[in-house]
């Protein structure tokens, strides 16, 4: 029988049990909590809303020596104007040449899902990395726009985003997006598309790579990859690698742009 003197007993003669003492990795997690706001609330919302679209992906690689040998020697013409000239300007005046041959991928589609409304200007948005975080202005009626004056937008545009100064104007309306992520690094990507546009195509880092030459011998050459996503609810691959052809052809010869002139 267990008796209550000898619980007594027990209790009191109860070795205590050491507990060690707390080491850093016991303390509670060190966390830092923040609310989003500012550019990471808008692309929180327009990313979730954009990914419910089925997007295409097509990727393909561009030839750059030609256009990098015209760039190196618009340069300094371009800062006479007061213009910085990078290759983004030739990206977008090609890609709008390219767009004039297949309006459907400066389009978009109706609210009720019924209708294509193709847009006439080519609002050109371009993903911008600022210290706020990523924010996407357009630059308008690139159909108009000569390569300097289109280089000068830019400018202008990347002086306001990194002043946090950028306008709603400069936001709003934009028809199709490219994004130079190939100015930070990077290869390849999977571009999101910025509603209700319905391309947008990704720019990796341009690399030099040996290629074979019509001769069949190994040459060095400026590669760079370009990944283009569409709205494959009404884009189809086959428009898409079209689309992808011509503009890739304007910046490999990049003389074919001068046909372009008005
Ligand atoms: N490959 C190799 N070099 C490149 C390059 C590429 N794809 N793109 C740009 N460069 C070079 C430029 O030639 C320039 O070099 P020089 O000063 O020697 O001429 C340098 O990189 C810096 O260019 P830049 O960034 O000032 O200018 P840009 O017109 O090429 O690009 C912009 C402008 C706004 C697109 C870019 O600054 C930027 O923000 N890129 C990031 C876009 C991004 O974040 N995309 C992801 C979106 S999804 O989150």
């Amino acid at each position: 029988r267990v008796l209550k003197d000898d619980i007594v007993a027990y209790t009191q003669n109860k070795p205590s049990v050491e507990r060690p003492a707390p080491t850093t990795q016991d303390e509670a997690p060190r966390t830092r909590i923040v609310d989003i706001g500012g550019y990471t609330r808008a692309m929180l919302k327009t990313m979730t809303k954009s990914l419910q679209i089925p997007h295409f992906g097509y990727k393909d690689e561009v030839e750059m020596d030609a256009l990098m040998a015209i760039r190196k020697d618009l340069v300094a013409q371009a800062k006479s104007s007061g213009v910085k000239l990078s290759y983004m300007p030739f990206f977008i005046k090609a890609a709008s040449v390219a767009l004039l041959e297949y309006p459907i991928l400066n389009a978009s589609l109706s609210d009720c899902q019924e209708k294509i409304i193709y847009k006439d200007d080519h609002n050109i948005g371009l993903a911008m990395d600022t210290p706020q975080g990523l924010i996407v202005p357009n630059i308008k009626k690139c159909q108009e726009k000569s390569i300097l004056e289109i280089a000068a937008e830019l400018n202008r545009l990347q002086e306001a985003c990194l002043n946090g100064k950028v306008g709603t104007q400069d936001l709003v309306e934009g028809t199709f997006s490219l994004s130079n992520i190939g100015s930070i690094g990077g290869t390849y990507a999977f571009p999101v598309l910025v509603q209700p546009e319905v391309c947008i195509g990704a720019l990796g880092r341009i690399r030099k790579l040996p290629r074979f030459s019509p001769a069949g011998e190994i040459v060095p050459v400026n590669v760079l990859n370009v990944s283009w996503s569409a709205d494959h609810r009404v884009i189809d691959g086959a428009t898409v690698s079209r689309f992808s052809n011509v503009w890739k052809n304007y910046l490999e010869k990049p003389h074919a742009l001068l046909m372009t002139l008005k």
